[in-house]
Parts: C-alpha cells; sequence; structure tokens
C-alpha cells in the first residue's frame, strides 16, 4: 500500500542520514571518499586530475539528489511538459557551473584549500563537451539553465555523440582536424541508463494489413539499433529543480539475427552489429550545407525516433487518451533537425494507435512549434527522396500523404497557382528530388519563429513569405538570449561580484532587469574605478593566456579588440584581417611624432572553419600570414599585434569575453540570423564594433547607438549594393591596395590567397566587404577615439552591461513558455 511505501521510504531516508550536506568538512570527507572508491587511487596521493575526479562525482552525488526529487515531483503534478528536440549541444564544463547554480561555490573552495588544492586549477582539468557547432548549439545549452532555473518542467533530448566537434590545431598556419574523443577519462557529468533503451528501426518495406475489416500499413524493418539514454542533470539556479538533458547512443541491438549466426559465420555477424555504434559516433562539423548523406539522416531519426518513443511512454504512464496528448507535452523543434519528428508522431499515431487520418494530424498539428535559425535559403536542409526511400520507406509515404492534404488546401484557398504551389510544396521536383523540411515543418507546427527581430521580419518577407501571407498568425520572434549564470557568473566572477556589491543583491542573478539599476551609477567615479581594476584583472588573465598559447607578449594597455566565431564569409572576418593590415600599414607610413597618437591594439581572432569550407580555412592562413608580418616588424613595436586563438570553444570563450574592450560583430546585413556572442561580450561590458544585423538591432535600442561603434550598409540597402554593383558602390583606394598588397604575396603564400582575394574585388565582392571598408574605417576610428578617453569609456562599459538584461536566455524562455508552449513552472520544494 501507498502507506508502506511512505513508511519505507522514511526509513530509508534515515538510514542514509537525509540528504548530503554541504559545509566544508562533509564535502572533504566526500571527496576523499571518491578518491578512494570511485576514482580507486589512495586517499594520501592523488594527482589534480584525481582531484577533479573525485570533486566531480561529489557534486554529481548532490545533482543526483535534486534530480530524482525534481522526477518525482514532477511526476507528482503531472504538468505539462516541454520536449526540446536538438542535434546539438555545446555544454562547456560542467563542475563550476554545477557549484554554483547548487550555491556551494565557496564552500568547495574551502574544503579544497584545506585539502591541499586549489579550486580553479582542478576546474581547468575539465574537458569541454562540444556536442555541436556554434551558435546554436550554445543557445540550447543556455536555455536549459533557464528553463531549470524558471523551475519549467521540461526536458532537453539529444545525441551522445563519441567524437564532438573536431580539435583544431594550427601547423605553418593552416588548419588541420583532430578528432575530439572527449569520453576517454570518463564523463562524471552523465548517468548511464542501461534499462532505459528503445528499439529504432530502419530499412525495409512497407506492407499492407487488414484488421477488423480496415486497412493498414505495416513497416517490416530491415534493421534493428538499442538507443540508451545517458541522463545529464541540469541544476537551476537558486532553486532546487534539476532538470534531465536526454541523450542517446547508439548500441547494437539484443535481438539476435537468427540467420546470420545459424550460417556460422559468427564474427562476420558481430561486427555488423557493431556498426551500429556508427550511428551516434561523430557530430557533422558543417553548419553550413547539407550534403544529403545517409549517415546524418539516420542520426536524425534515430534521435527522434528514441525521444519519441520517451515521450509517449511517460504520457501513457498516467493517461489514456491520446487526444490529451496536446494538453500535456509541447514539442519544440530546434531547426529543422528534428523535424522527422512529425511523420513518426503520424506514423506512431496512425499505424500502431490506430487513429483516423484527420485525428493524428489534428493532433500533430497541436505540438509542434518550430525554429528556424537560419536567414540563407540555400541552408534549409533538403533531403532526398531516394534516400528517405530506402532508410524510412513508411515516413516518405507519410510526407506524400500530408503533401497532398497541403496542396489540396493551398489549391481551396489560392486556386491553381502553379508556382506558388510548387514553390510551397514539401517536395521539391528538380535533377534531385526532395524534401525540404523547413516546409514540412511550418505546415505543421502551430507556432513558426526567427531568433531576433531582424530575423523574424526576413522569414516574413523573404524566406517564407508566401506561408506568411497564408498564416500571419502562426508567426513569431523570440530573440535569442545567453544565461548569465555561465556567462557572468562563472566565467566573470570579479564583475559579479563587483554588480552585486553596487546594486546591494545577488538578485540579478535570477532576476537580470535588476542590471538596469546599474545605470544609476554610471558616471559615479568610485564604480569607475572599481570597473577598470576588473578588467584589468580580466584582461591579466586572457594576456597571460595569449602568451601561452603563442608565446607573444601583450601590453594590457592596449585595446584588446576580438573577433571570435566560426569562421564564415559572411561574418566577414576578411573585413577585419583587411582592415588589420590596413592600420598596419598606415601605422608604417606615419612620421615619428604621429605615431604617439596611435592607440595601441592586440587584435585577437578565433574560430574554427568547417572541414570542407576552403575560403574560410584560407581565411585562417591569411590572419596567420599577416601576423606572423606584423608581429615580427620591430618598428611597429607594441602599437599593433595579431593574435589567432587556437580551437576556440565555450571555455576559451568564458576566458576571452572578460577580456575583451571591443568585440566585432560584423556580419553583412541580413546573414546573420542573430548572433549571441555579442550577448555575451554586452553581458561583460565589451563594447561592440558592429553592423545593423541580427540581434544587434535590439541591441541598439537597449543601450542606444553612442554606446557602440555602428557600421555597413542597412539591410535594405544591401541588395541594391549588389544588384547596381559598381554603378553606386564605392569602394576606397585603401581597400584595393590592401587587396593589392595581399595579391603581390606581401605576406607570403602569393598563389594561395588570389583565390581570397577574387571573393572581395569587383562584382565577386558579394559580402560587401569593398562597400563598407570606409565606414568600418570610421567606426574603428570612433573606437580609438572613444578608448582614449577611459571615462567616456569605462561609462559605455557600464551602460553595456545595465542593458544587456533583455539578451538573458531566462527573457527568451519566459517568451516561449507564454507564447509558444504553453506550460507554467513547477517548482519542486525544498
Ligand atoms: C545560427 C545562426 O547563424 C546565429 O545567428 C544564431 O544566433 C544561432 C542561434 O539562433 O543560430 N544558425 C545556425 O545554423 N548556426 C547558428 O549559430
Amino acid at each position: 500500500s501507498s502507506l508502506d511505501r511512505t513508511a519505507k521510504a522514511e526509513r530509508m531516508f534515515e538510514l542514509m542520514d537525509g540528504f548530503l550536506k554541504n559545509d566544508p568538512v562533509s564535502l572533504q570527507k566526500d571527496i576523499l571518499d571518491h578518491v578512494e572508491y570511485t576514482v580507486a587511487r589512495s586517499r594520501f596521493s592523488f594527482d589534480d586530475f584525481e582531484a577533479y575526479q573525485a570533486l566531480s562525482h561529489c557534486i554529481r552525488d548532490r545533482l543526483i539528489e535534486r534530480w530524482h526529487d525534481t522526477q518525482i515531483h514532477f511526476k507528482r503534478k503531472d504538468p505539462k511538459r516541454v520536449y526540446f528536440l536538438s542535434l546539438e549541444y555545446l555544454m562547456g564544463r560542467s563542475l563550476s557551473n554545477s557549484i554554483i547554480n547548487l550555491g556551494i561555490r565557496d564552500q568547495c573552495a574551502d574544503a579544497l584549500s584545506q585539502l591541499g588544492f586549489e579550486f580553479e586549477v582542478l576546474a581547468e582539468q575539465e574537458g569541454d563537451a562540444a556536442l555541436g557547432n556554434g551558435g546554436l548549439a550554445r543557445l540550447s545549452a543556455c536555455q536549459m539553465d533557464s528553463l531549470a532555473t524558471m523551475d519549467f518542467p521540461a526536458w532537453g533530448y539529444g545525441l551522445r555523440y563519441q567524437y564532438g566537434l573536431f580539435r583544431q590545431v594550427i601547423l605553418d598556419g593552416f588548419q588541420h582536424e583532430q578528432p575530439d574523443y572527449w569520453l576517454n577519462f570518463g564523463n562524471p557529468w552523465e548517468i548511464e541508463r542501461v534499462h532505459v533503451t528503445y528499439p529504432v528501426k530502419f530499412y525495409g518495406t512497407v506492407e499492407e494489413d487488414i484488421s477488423n475489416g480496415e486497412k493498414y500499413k505495416v513497416w517490416i524493418p530491415g534493421e534493428m539499433v538499442e538507443a540508451v539514454a545517458y541522463d545529464n542533470p541540469i541544476p537551476g539556479y537558486g532553486t532546487r529543480n534539476t532538470i534531465t538533458l536526454r541523450l542517446w547512443a547508439a548500441k547494437p541491438s539484443n535481438q539476435h539475427d537468427m540467420e546470420a549466426y545459424n550460417t556460422g559465420d559468427y564474427i562476420d555477424a558481430v561486427v555488423t552489429r557493431q556498426r551500429a555504434e556508427t550511428i551516434s559516433s561523430i557530430l557533422y562539423p558543417d553548419d553550413r550545407s547539407h550534403q544529403g548523406k545517409e549517415l546524418r539522416l539516420k542520426q536524425q531519426y534515430f534521435f527522434v525516433s528514441a525521444s519519441l518513443q520517451d515521450i509517449i511512454r511517460r504520457f501513457k504512464d498516467g493517461h489514456k487518451d491520446l487526444n490529451q496528448f496536446p494538453d500535456k507535452v509541447a514539442l519544440q523543434l530546434n531547426d529543422t533537425h528534428p523535424a522527422l519528428a512529425i511523420p513518426e508522431v503520424m506514423r506512431i499515431l496512425v499505424d500502431e494507435e490506430r487513429l483516423g487520418w484527420n485525428e493524428a494530424f489534428d493532433i500533430t498539428c497541436k505540438i509542434f512549434s518550430f525554429t528556424t535559425h537560419t536567414v540563407l535559403a540555400e541552408a534549409l536542409e533538403k533531403i532526398p527522396v531516394d534516400l528517405l526511400e530506402s532508410l524510412l520507406p513508411r515516413h516518405l509515404q507519410i510526407i506524400y500523404d500530408i503533401n497532398s492534404y497541403f496542396m489540396e488546401e493551398l489549391k481551396r484557398r489560392i486556386g491553381l497557382d502553379y508556382n506558388r504551389l510548387s514553390r510551397m510544396s514539401i517536395v521539391e521536383e528538380g535533377a534531385v528530388k526532395s524534401i525540404r523540411m523547413a516546409n514540412l515543418s511550418i505546415f505543421c507546427s502551430h507556432t513558426v519563429n526567427g531568433v531576433s527581430r531582424l530575423h523574424s521580419e526576413l522569414l516574413q518577407t523573404r524566406v517564407f513569405k508566401d506561408f506568411y501571407e497564408m498564416w500571419p498568425e502562426k508567426f513569431q520572434c523570440k530573440t535569442n538570449g545567453v544565461t548569465q549564470r555561465r556567462w557572468i557568473v562563472v566565467s566573470n566572477p570579479s564583475l559579479c561580484a563587483l554588480i552585486s556589491k553596487w546594486l546591494g543583491t545577488e538578485s540579478w542573478i535570477r532576476d537580470i532587469d535588476l542590471l538596469m539599476g546599474l545605470r544609476e551609477y554610471a558616471a559615479d567615479i568610485s564604480l569607475h574605478q572599481e570597473w577598470q581594476m576588473v578588467r584589468k584583472i580580466n584582461k591579466m588573465r586572457l594576456a597571460e593566456y595569449i602568451e601561452a598559447t603563442s608565446g607573444l607578449k601583450v601590453s594590457l594597455d592596449a585595446m584588446f579588440d576580438v573577433q571570435i566565431k566560426r569562421i564564415h564569409e559572411y561574418k566577414r572576418q576578411l573585413l577585419n584581417i583587411i582592415g588589420i593590415i590596413h592600420r598596419y600599414d598606415c601605422i608604417k607610413n606615419m612620421a615619428k611624432d604621429d605615431r604617439k597618437k596611435v592607440v595601441p591594439r592586440i587584435c585577437i581572432i578565433g574560430g574554427k572553419a568547417a572541414p570542407g569550407y576552403e575560403m574560410a580555412k584560407k581565411i585562417i592562413k591569411l590572419c596567420h600570414a599577416v601576423a606572423e608580418k606584423i608581429n615580427n616588424d620591430s618598428d611597429i613595436g607594441d602599437l599593433l599585434k595579431l593574435v589567432f586563438i587556437p580551437d576556440y570553444n565555450v571555455s576559451v570563450a568564458e576566458m576571452i569575453i572578460p577580456g575583451a574592450d571591443l568585440s566585432q560583430h560584423i556580419s553583412t546585413a541580413g546573414h546573420e540570423a542573430s548572433g549571441t556572442g555579442c550577448m555575451k561580450f554586452l553581458m561583460n561590458g565589451c563594447l561592440l564594433l558592429a553592423t545593423a544585423d541580427g540581434s544587434t538591432v535590439e541591441i541598439i535600442e537597449e543601450i542606444g547607438e553612442d554606446n557602440m561603434f555602428l557600421f555597413g550598409a542597412k539591410v535594405h540597402e544591401v541588395a541594391t549594393l549588389r544588384e547596381k554593383g559598381s554603378t553606386i558602390v564605392k569602394v576606397p583606394l585603401q581597400f584595393a591596395r590592401v587587396v593589392r598588397m595581399v595579391r603581390d604575396g606581401y605576406f607570403g603564400f602569393q598563389d594561395y590567397f588570389q583565390s581570397l582575394c577574387d571573393t572581395v574585388e569587383g562584382s565577386d565582392d558579394y559580402y560587401l566587404l569593398g562597400a563598407d571598408f570606409e565606414s568600418y574605417l570610421e567606426a574603428q576610428a570612433a573606437a580609438d577615439k572613444a578608448f582614449v578617453d577611459q571615462k567616456k569609456w569605462t561609462q559605455m562599459s557600464i551602460l553595456s552591461t545595465a542593458g544587456s538584461g533583455r539578451f538573458s536566455s531566462d527573457r527568451t524562455i519566459q517568451d516561449y513558455a507564454e507564447q509558444t508552449w504553453g506550460i507554467e513552472p513547477c517548482r519542486c520544494p525544498l
């Protein structure tokens, strides 16, 4: 009986001596226990890495307690839940973030120092969990933190890749990729759930059957793979709530293939089964193009199928009527990567649950919402029909059925406008017949959103115009945000303390709007002094890192000018490098006296190029070639340095961002859907040099144009500039001069750089580097001028942090919860 169960639970709790304690002595004991019993080292002799492992397990135990309580609480309350489906999560490190969210940072530091260890040193032992490419994947991680902190009943689902994003190694200035086998030393932040497994089917045929006089389809699969759950507890800050990020790993199915074993080919049979594991083995490193590869499609379906089985199992544990599904479940598609969930839900409802097609479709359309993260039509995912037909034959049929229903409805509304029908169709005819995953997602979701206001407008007026005109009410905007827990509290502890001191509270860590309170002190001299001191400490940390990685000594008085992000032509790292060459050229040609007026700069660039993206790789090489020249020119001295930071990742960002004075977000207007790096810099009081693209447009509204350095063509001007080309574009002579220097081999590798130069000259300058150059230089000059006036600069810096509240992922998640998912907080009692 339930009474017996309660009594038993109480007895067990007594035996356990209650929850784990967080005073330094208890923590020390637990750490030492883990040294001895988990890491299996002697408690009298263990190194930093072993201490990190033991500490992580000690923290993990505490996470698990809260996580269990949260899951039980959710189960008891049975609220509507949101399931966030994403193929990528860039979690970075977990240790610091966990202890901060658990609220035991100081106790841990004390416990460790008494054992003779330093917390910061141990935290450095942890590798990054890099299960994603860039902004999209880090956004998922930030949103998980906000979902937990704000007590929402949420689950994240994804893939547990064995190889994360490649490591970038630079040899002779060229990028080389090396595998990131991140699980080599174990991962204390996950819990393997050997009993939470589901079969996932592939290939085979579809047959028709008749039952009770009704025809229905049966998918006879040709291959079966097992999905095993790995749970990553995500702790909220200032709450007991700890939610689950469930990542799936592929394992050979336990269903024996008797045929193969009977024929005696045992070795072959085992080897074939083992191949199943490749499904979750590697993250695709290209965030730009989708090449229609079978393995990628397998990954997508594998994760979607396992997640949906899990979600439906949880729903059925307490509910019988599938018509209630939309009252209990919201499914969020993070880009089109998980869009196969749509035909999969239809397949389950129609083929397995035997619901009628219309009823099933009605349920489907009520549960899905879709976020798109791109502006570029060419980046939209398309799956070749041939591929889908062989891998998921039943899903292709369902997609065709959805499409014919869609086309009929369209014809009713717009008549026989064949051009429009073919533009909107889910099926693209052509040389390679394909499925347009975005069209499928829009038609079958109740809401579709962009990730900044500008992006959302572009979706309505350009990318998905036809759809918007048909269903304007579906379209929403959810401007991205980042979590202040990781991007201030974890990565910039000195600034965190300073903010709390001046606001007289730590509440801003959960209630970010309070940051606005800093505006009141923006001109206060004593805040200025403390602010500058904090900035200096962070610059010192960054300078040490630069010296350690590149051997270059840099002056703390120089302006640290940073551009860190994936290398893409549209992000225009090349514009930055051309600007640096121009600056170098100017200094070289200056009289001695004039040089005294030059503001010294340390230009810092970091980012990975997709392995097959040739131009991006050339940009990295050019950066190194230019750095080589400038940094070894004694005539220039400390006036200008260029550093490329290798292997950019989340933890490198955590160190760079707090130490940056200026950061560049200089994409050609209309190309960056949102950008989230700019928000992290803003929070940390770094000034932005930016184009009016993506979320910067909204940043301008918050902090005012005067507090940043804005330049470049606006979105509405870009098309005209491209169309009219040389008739209206004024490319300054300095630009041509710099490109000529590169072409003439001033930085070596003359032949290699020609094709790169071709991309920015004349009508081939698609991203308008030439057209924006003059205005870019003006913005740079304004930044130099402001930097000389440290009082002004500091005030701008304070106002940047003060105005960053709107860009917290807490605000984004609140908007999704209210406007898209219809979910409420469900707070676990303390
Ligand atoms: C991206 C966009 O390119 C970014 O502008 C955006 O900030 C991010 C998160 O919404 O999504 N889309 C993508 O495919 N990778 C990204 O980083």
